[in-house]
């Protein structure tokens, strides 16, 4: 049903040999490769219908407005998020954050008051938050996790309370690869009047996300995780919120009018989207969500947990090998470490085999001290690894081994 083979062919990078060998690309973390649709999509859009958007009469400025807003649409279908309102481009997940914790703290934070983030949290999600703290003379309060890299629930309810102001915490950790409860999240958060933000930079690539199920009043990601182009991203909030909430830049777009006694804001998406958009960006991260969704993420989600239990279970089997996150819900990341080799060397030594891992803290320093440990090497699948490529990072790390 879920061909890989005939889905590799779309990716044309995945030919390349590295030192002679095959490239074995395993740091979708980082950042997914990019099927043709989407950079064929990018270099239509410039060599045929580039122009500036909301701002031009002609031809071409209307219709790359078109091809703009049309995405919008496909992001809000792809989120089932209730209306494109809800739906601001942003250059990414740490933008979207960084939109939310200002304008959230500008009007809806004061002295004392608290903003809750997990252990298992980027440092996207927990600096933004830790910045506006400072500014406003808030606290960041944490929720714990147990060793096997999940959220104690408990824990959550009880840190709740009437300063607190928002709960932010990611879906899918990008070192664990936990995905959290975010559902059941929502509602200890929402029984308590407290807002949810879902960093889901890790999750939307892996799974079918829907907003409303989810009930999240705020949800962000990064497109170039997504098989996307680099450089666009997406802030969903709840029409509700973002009416309330104050810009974050001002600029052109983000404005109704502008006088040097008062300025006007636009109305909603736009309120929120100050300066021309990356609109070739926003257009090719449309191609690139149609093409997942024409895969089934369901079907996505079944072929990445099928592959990344087949890897646990060969990994497991490597002498010394310790693997960090053993959540009963888990997705396509592995974080190991093998023996006393330094991450640094496995990672060095796996890419010489033409295998790309990733190496170090992953952004999540908070998380290595609550481990232990200054870094893991981390093997992150996409829609197109294989369990030959599976196969040959076993080998890879059986050879490193033998080596020290
Ligand atoms: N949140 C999570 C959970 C992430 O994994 C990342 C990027 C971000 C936020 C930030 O995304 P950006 O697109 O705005 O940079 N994570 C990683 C990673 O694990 N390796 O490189 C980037």
């Amino acid at each position: 049903m879920y061909d890989v083979m005939r889905v590799r062919e779309d990716f044309p990078i995945l030919s390349r040999e590295i030192y002679g060998k095959p490239l074995v690309y395993l740091d979708n973390g980082a950042t997914t490769q990019k099927p043709r649709q989407v950079v064929e999509a990018i270099v239509d859009e410039y060599y045929n219908v580039n122009a500036n958007v909301h701002r031009g009469v002609h031809f071409l400025s209307q219709q790359a407005t078109d091809l703009h807003e049309a995405s919008r649409e496909v992001v809000r279908r792809f989120l089932n998020a209730h209306s494109t309102n809800e739906i601001l481009f942003t250059r990414g997940t740490t933008e979207g954050i960084n939109l939310l914790a200002f304008s959230f703290g500008e009007s809806m934070v004061k002295e004392g008051d608290e903003i809750v983030v997990s252990a298992m949290e980027h440092h996207s999600n927990i600096v933004p938050w830790q910045m506006m703290c400072e500014r406003k003379g808030a606290h960041l309060r944490v929720i714990p996790m147990t060793d096997s890299g999940e959220l104690e629930m408990e824990a959550l309810e009880a840190l709740l309370n009437e300063r607190t102001r928002i709960v932010c915490c990611t879906q899918v950790s990008n070192v664990l690869g936990t995905v959290n409860p975010i559902a059941e999240v929502v509602k200890i958060a929402h029984r308590r009047g407290i807002p949810v933000l879902v960093d889901g930079a890790q999750s939307v690539p892996h799974m079918k996300v829907d907003v409303q199920e989810l009930d999240c009043d705020f949800f962000a990601f990064s497109g170039h995780k997504v098989y996307g182009p680099t450089g666009v991203g997406v802030l969903y909030g709840k029409e509700e919120w973002l009416e309330k909430l104050p810009p974050y830049q001002g600029g052109g777009e983000m404005i109704k009018n502008v006088s040097f006694e008062k300025t006007t804001y636009n109305e909603l998406p736009y309120k929120f989207e100050a300066g021309t958009p990356d609109y070739v960006a926003t257009h090719a991260l449309a191609k690139a969500l149609e093409y997942v969704e024409q895969l089934g993420m369901k079907n996505i989600e079944q072929y990445e947990r099928d592959l990344t239990r087949y890897a646990l279970e060969r990994m497991q089997q490597i002498e010394g090998m310790h693997i960090y996150g053993m959540a009963k819900e888990r997705d396509a990341v592995i974080s190991f470490q093998v023996g006393d080799i330094h991450h640094l060397d496995m990672g060095t030594l796996l890419d010489r085999l033409g295998i790309a891992v990733r190496t170090g803290h992953h952004c999540a320093e908070p998380l290595m001290r609550r481990l232990g440990i200054e870094g893991t090497v981390r093997a992150s699948f996409g829609l197109y690894n294989t369990k030959d490529e599976v196969d040959a990072l076993v080998a890879g790390i059986e050879k490193v081994r033998r080596m020290f």
